[in-house]
Formats: structure tokens, sequence, C-alpha cells
């Protein structure tokens, strides 16, 4: 059979502060910097996901978070197939503002699949903030997948782009008869 390798943009979204960059460079890099600096404008990054027999390459676009470089980061959505939107487990607020930027997303492209995802689960104290069940449902009503991470520890972290790789290779990569 013959294997290809196809490419898909992936777009973090989410408030500023909350782990975009971090997530991206644990995946690529799978290091962590206590002193990330603030994304501008738009960072990128690739890697390779095994799926069963076929190898896809996802496109990692991190977009600044800041309010300031909202009206820049509008076209970058563009051609995105899915959009990972990061909220702190531990600030709720950050999780309800993904309405935004995931309207955002979906007036760039409509069909943008979403994954929802929690990070920083390291820092979570027991009854504060998100729970995986609210998450659940708040994530209904993007029927979006949800992934609880931390990009300090790594925990989640693979699996979740796993996930990701699978849902894209489901979805885009047809067996070729
Ligand atoms: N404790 C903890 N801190 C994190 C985690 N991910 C990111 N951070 C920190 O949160 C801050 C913002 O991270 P950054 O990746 O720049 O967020 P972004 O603005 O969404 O890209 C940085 O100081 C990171 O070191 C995590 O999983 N756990
Ligand atoms: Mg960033």
């Amino acid at each position: 059979m013959t294997t290809r390798n196809p490419i898909f943009k992936v777009a973090l979204i989410g408030e500023g502060g909350v782990g975009k960059t971090s997530i991206a460079v644990r995946y690529t890099e799978d290091r962590f910097d206590q002193q990330m600096k603030m994304t501008i404008g738009v960072n990128f990054a690739t890697k390779k996901v095994q799926v069963e027999n076929s190898e896809i390459t996802l496109l990692i676009w991190d977009l600044g978070g800041q309010p300031r470089f909202q009206d820049v980061v509008m076209d970058y959505f563009r051609g995105s197939k899915i959009g990972i939107a990061v909220y702190e487990v531990s600030r709720s607020f950050t999780m309800h503002r993904l309405d935004d930027w995931i309207s955002r997303l979906h007036s760039s492209v409509p069909n943008c699949d979403i994954f929802l995802v929690g990070n920083k689960i390291d820092e979570r104290l027991p009854g504060m903030g998100v729970s995986l069940e609210e998450a659940q449902e708040y994530a209904k009503k993007y029927n979006a997948q949800v992934f609880e991470v931390s990009a300090k520890t790594g925990q989640g972290v693979p699996e979740m782009f796993n996930a990701v790789g699978k849902f894209l290779a489901d979805r885009y990569v047809k067996p070729q008869f």
C-alpha cells in the first residue's frame, strides 16, 4: 500500500497564559519552560503522528492570545482542521472565554472540529476550578472531546495529540483504492 503523509493544520486557541505555547513545546520538543515568553503573533511547529498504517503531519499553529493581537490572528485560522481550545483547570473563566475564541475560529472555518483541553492539572486543588465533568458538559455544544493535561509534567499531552491524529486520520485519510 502506498503511504501518504498528509499535513493538517491545527490551531491552538485560548486566553493568554493558559499554556498553549507550553503544550506545543512539550509535545514537539519534550521540554517545559517555567518562564515562557508571551507569544507575539504566531509560532509554528510540526510533528509526525503515527496512526495505525498512516503517518500524518500536524502543523501546529500557536496563536498569540493577547487581546491587542486578536485582529491579527483572525486570518491565521484559515485552513485549520482542528481547534485545540485550551483553558486552565484552576481558572474557570478561561474555559468560558473559549466561546469567543471558538466563534472567531468558526467565523473563519465554519466546520473546524474542536478539542477541549484543560491544562495545568499539576496545579489543581481539590474541589476548585473546573472538574472534568463540567468540562465535558461544556464540550457538548461543540461536540468536542475533552482532555486534561499538564504541559509542565507532560501528563496527558501525547495522548491528546495522538487522539487528534487519530481523529484526523479517521476523518480525512481514506484508503486509496
Ligand atoms: N504549573 C504549570 N504551569 C504551566 C503549565 N503550562 C504552562 N505553564 C506556565 O504558564 C505560563 C503561561 O504559559 P504559556 O505557554 O506562555 O501560555 P500561552 O499564553 O497560552 O501560550 C508560563 O509561565 C508557563 O510556564 C502547566 O501545565 N503547569
Ligand atoms: Mg503563547
